[in-house]
């Protein structure tokens, strides 16, 4: 490598450990934001919910994985939650909800209402 092309080398790592600090800061921040929000898990197994009293602390948003292990879709529904969502039988999604007032929020699965009941517990 020639005494040029070394120099010109030094010169272009300052801009390029900018991008690189920066990069590394913002994946500290992207890190911090997930764990900001509370995430809790809600089974589907036999047309039932586990747990089926979701306890949550009141005043914080919560993230609800939803995991179908029918072999059959469910529809997780609440009125008092407003939220309807379908999960396609073995899989999973997302539902976000609060924040919440201390109380308790009902939820049933529409497709099964019998047996798939439950409810979020906010405290
Ligand atoms: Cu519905």
């Amino acid at each position: 490598m020639s005494e040029s092309a070394m120099l010109s080398m030094t010169k272009n790592t300052g801009p390029m450990l900018i991008v690189l600090s920066l990069l590394i800061a913002l994946s500290f921040v992207t890190e911090l934001a997930k764990a900001e929000t509370l995430e809790v898990e809600l089974r589907i197994r036999d047309h039932l919910f586990f747990p089926s009293t979701l306890i949550i602390p009141a005043n914080q948003k919560v993230k609800i994985r939803v995991i179908n292990e029918d072999p059959t879709p469910e529809e997780f529904e609440s009125f008092e939650l407003n939220r309807e969502k379908v999960i396609a039988a073995h899989s999973q999604t997302v539902i976000f909800i609060g924040p919440l007032e201390v109380g308790e929020y009902p939820f049933f699965g529409e497709f099964y209402p019998k047996t798939a009941q439950g409810v979020v517990v906010a405290k």
